[in-house]
């Protein structure tokens, strides 16, 4: 894969290397990591801290769903989400601190779709983020009760934002709603529900993709550059960006799902295959779907140009993406 911006190689270098740890990392790519762990580490604690103290304490009564609600949310995701809202925030000049809420409102809204997809009525999962899911552990009733209180927080928390001259409040929920709603993130989990067992057109696998899991990515990134109230040429760039991330994010959990283990992944492996459902790698096979991966990396890469080397946490971070093993 080539790539034009020489910001991001400090970072992380980005000279052509395999995806999945299919060669010896050299001294300066292993530097590049660690500084986008260390990127990563920093945005996670801070985000856990905003989250523990916008979320009712662990003893609100009734105690039941606070501690539920929890559980999944600090169960150790890797909150990319919130990461991109800050790095995209950080790219239009913005100060991070002002993301703040609506970074921690795409988690919750993120933590919401799985806990419900991993319900019995959905994916049927007994693991996530490498724990017993939410319904394991307190039952199917308080897991949808947990799911939906998640989702509900997400609106509140987006509410205490500080609002913008170019995005008001009602943008920046009407933003979020969309991204969550029956056209998006649901009608992605409705597509493949029910394209399952079935032989999808690489076209109706993109439908899903789209709007199971880009939508709420790229609201993610959309939602940092509001922050810092992005010029409209910068919304665009930010969309263009965060679309192409959040399809590859997707090609590549596909291909994880086949190729790494449960315990790697902190979910069921290879439940895709098992479940019939249509993926990238079932349809087009591995290696083409690695190729369409670092193409729309690419496409998220060029989208960046026209901040002129001020996006370099947005690149390490879909750098990172397309080589994440979990
Ligand atoms: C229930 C409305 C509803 C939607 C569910 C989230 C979802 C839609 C389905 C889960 C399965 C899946 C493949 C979702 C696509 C998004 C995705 C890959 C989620 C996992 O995201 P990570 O890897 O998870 O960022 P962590 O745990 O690290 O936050």
């Amino acid at each position: 894969m080539r790539h034009e911006c020489a910001c991001a190689r400090v970072w992380l270098p980005l000279e052509q290397r395999p995806m999945s740890g299919q060669n010896k990392s050299s001294a300066s790519d292993r530097q590049g990591l660690i500084r986008l762990q260390e990127y990563l580490a920093a945005r996670t604690a801070a985000v856990n801290r905003a989250l523990d103290k916008s979320l009712p304490p662990a003893t609100a009564k009734p105690a039941t769903i606070h501690r539920a609600m929890r559980y999944s949310l600090f169960a150790g995701g890797k909150r990319i989400r919130p990461a991109l809202c800050l790095a995209a925030a950080a790219a239009c000049g913005g100060n991070e601190a002002n993301a703040y809420p609506l970074a921690c409102a795409v988690e919750c809204i993120h933590t919401y779709s799985l806990v419900h997809d991993d319900l019995p009525a959905m994916d049927n999962d007994d693991y996530r983020r490498g724990k017993l899911t939410n319904h394991k552990v307190f039952g199917e009733g308080i897991a949808v009760l947990a799911g939906d209180a998640l989702l509900t927080q997400a609106f509140e928390v987006a509410a205490q934002c500080k609002g913008w001259p170019r995005y008001s409040h009602q943008t920046i929920i009407l933003e979020l709603a969309r991204a969550a709603g029956s056209l998006q993130l649901i009608a992605g989990q409705v597509a493949d529900l029910e394209g399952e067992g079935k032989r999808l057109s690489a076209a109706e696998l993109r439908y899903i993709h789209e709007r199971k899991t880009s939508a709420l990515l790229c609201c993610s990134v959309r939602l940092g550059g509001m922050s810092a109230n992005c010029t409209p040429a910068q919304l665009k760039a930010l969309t263009a960006f965060g679309y192409n991330v959040g399809l590859a994010f997707q090609v590549i959990d596909d291909i994880l799902d086949i190729t790494q283990t449960s315990e790697k992944l902190g979910k069921t492996a290879g439940k895709d295959t098992k479940a019939q459902k249509a993926t990238y790698p079932s349809i087009i096979g591995l290696d083409q779907s690695r190729k369409i991966a670092a193409q729309l990396t690419q496409r998220a890469f060029d989208a960046l140009r026209t901040f002129h080397g001020k996006a370099v946490a947005l690149e390490a971070l879909a750098e990172f993406l397309l080589r994440r093993e979990s």
